[in-house]
């Protein structure tokens, strides 16, 4: 697929609008990283922070799955902890593990303890963003940001978590501690965003991963009013605000009223049941990420569905339900690329 001239007239911006492209947009989350022989080449012996932080590699990384696929956006190469590792938190991203916090926060002095992130910290990331901003042209650049909830996840379990126990004590138990560790990271991601849109990222995505561990009384009481928070100073920079999250469907009319553009669905809802619950809005995703381990025509078959039954949506952006598997087939995403893109739209 050609290049859009400037990345408003980008069919990924377009759908985001709620405007109808040419074609359905399709990116896929984690879209870089190592299901590409080139991404685990270039970070051979480079740690991930260490990936994260330097501008000519981000650019790279980011740049990788754009020219491989033609997908119709990038996402900026980093991670959510990121922001808190550059304002001075004692954490590593380790590999077949993810984030690990070396003190997990726990008490109210903790959450003291946790540096405010300033644009100062980041000079790297306005870097690496003008950097790509420079190259892909007319293809939009998705910033992003973890949402307070997923974020908070990692710094109390001081890791990955299937549960997240330690954290939902902490919200059930020390509601004032839980209350000011989200609202530090909500103001941290929304710098994040900041900066990041601020050296010329197109979109910003909020990624609330683990937020269907939660109840909806829960969810609305303890965790939406921080992510409305960084949506709202999102606002400010005219720019679409996706919000996404896994095991949602109880969750998505939340998650929109959050204060999102666009809703990220997860494969497990079907898009035709989200749509009447995320309101006007427009919606992204949402095919299963195994899928590319079917033959090709089952995969496109699913696909295909997906895009019907995007049409009754405000826009739809087509995406993975969650992240590329690492040990996905990069040539099953070129040929879902390709199908997406040229799947007729009109009628
Ligand atoms: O060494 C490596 O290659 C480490 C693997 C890896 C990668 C490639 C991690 C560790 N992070 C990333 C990059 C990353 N992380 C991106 C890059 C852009 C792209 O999509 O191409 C993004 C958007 C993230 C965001 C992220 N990190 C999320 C939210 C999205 C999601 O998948 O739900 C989460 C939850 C993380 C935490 C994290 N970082 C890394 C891992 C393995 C994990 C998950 C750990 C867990 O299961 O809790």
């Amino acid at each position: 697929m050609s290049a859009p001239a400037s990345p408003s007239d980008s069919a990924f911006l377009r759908a985001a609008r709620g405007e109808r492209p040419d074609h359905t947009p399709v990116w896929f989350m984690r879209q870089a990283g190592r299901s590409l022989p080139e991404y685990r080449k270039v970070r051979e012996g480079v740690g991930m922070l260490e990936s994260c932080m330097d501008p000519e590699l981000v650019v790279e990384i980011t740049m990788q799955p754009v020219r491989r696929y033609g997908v119709d956006a990038a996402i900026f190469f980093s991670d959510i902890v990121l922001p808190l590792k550059a304002a001075g938190v004692d954490l590593d991203i380790k590999p077949g593990v993810g984030p690990v916090v070396a003190s997990p926060v726990r008490t109210m002095a903790d959450v003291e303890a946790i540096p405010e992130l300033e644009p100062v910290h980041v000079p790297f990331i306005t870097e690496a963003v003008r950097g790509l901003v420079g190259e892909l042209g007319g293809t939009p650049l998705i910033g992003f940001a973890g949402a307070p909830f997923t974020v908070a996840s990692y710094l109390v379990e001081g890791g990955p978590s299937k549960e997240h126990a330690a954290t939902k004590a902490m919200m059930f138990g020390a509601p004032d501690v839980f209350e000011a560790l989200l609202a530090k990271i909500a103001r941290t991601a929304a710098t994040y965003l900041e900066v990041q849109v601020a050296a010329g990222a197109s979109a910003v995505q909020l990624f609330d991963s683990w937020a269907g561990a939660l109840t909806p009384q829960d969810y609305r009481t303890h965790v939406q009013p921080h992510s409305a928070a960084v949506l709202s100073r999102a606002a400010s920079l005219g720019v679409p605000r996706i919000h996404f999250g896994v095991g949602t469907a109880n969750l998505l009319t939340d998650m929109g009223e959050a204060g999102a553009d666009v809703v990220g669905v997860d494969w497990r809802t079907p898009l035709d049941r989200a749509l009447p619950l995320v309101g006007d809005r427009a919606v992204q995703g949402n095919l299963d990420p195994t899928l590319v381990f079917a033959p090709t025509e089952v995969l496109t078959a699913r696909a295909a569905e997906v895009i019907e039954a995007g049409r009754g949506a405000k826009g739809h952006i087509f995406n993975l339900g969650h992240g590329v598997i690492p040990s996905t087939d990069p040539d099953q995403l070129a040929r879902l690329t390709e199908f997406v893109q040229s799947y007729e739209l009109a009628g």
